[in-house]
């Protein structure tokens, strides 16, 4: 775990560390991730820190659903608006940026082998 100032996600969203941003608002911010495992895979994060997904719609479910918003947004431009919406909850789950993110993937059928 990390503090909110040593966060990776918190200092994308500030502008410390270079992202390829394709979408943002107010909420929540869209960049693609570092390692993409389908032709559309961006992470969309809430410029507040929350440490999961779980925290997020506990302290904030406005703010959750803003960034399910962004995560359509994107996928309508870059997928026809058909995606997977992935929430790594926990390190066993695979999360390892314990800021709340989103995976969307998309841009090509997808298989279903999560183990
Ligand atoms: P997760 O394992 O669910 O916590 O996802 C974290 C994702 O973050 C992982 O797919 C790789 C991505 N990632 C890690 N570091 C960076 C980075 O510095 N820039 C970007 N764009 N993505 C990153």
């Amino acid at each position: 775990m990390s503090t909110v100032a040593q966060c990776l996600f918190c200092r994308i969203v500030a502008g410390e560390i270079p992202a390829d941003v394709v979408a943002e608002n107010a909420d929540a911010v869209a960049f693609r991730d570092i390692n993409p495992q389908a032709p559309l895979h961006v992470l969309v994060v809430p410029r507040e820190h929350h440490a999961d997904v779980a925290q997020l719609a506990a302290a904030d479910p406005r703010l959750l659903a803003a960034v399910v918003e962004l995560a359509d947004q994107v996928a309508g431009t870059e997928a026809d608006g058909q995606f997977r919406l992935i929430f790594n909850t926990g390190p066993e789950s695979g999360q390892s940026v314990f800021h709340a993110h989103g995976h969307v993937l998309g841009g090509v059928r997808l298989g279903w082998t999560p183990a």
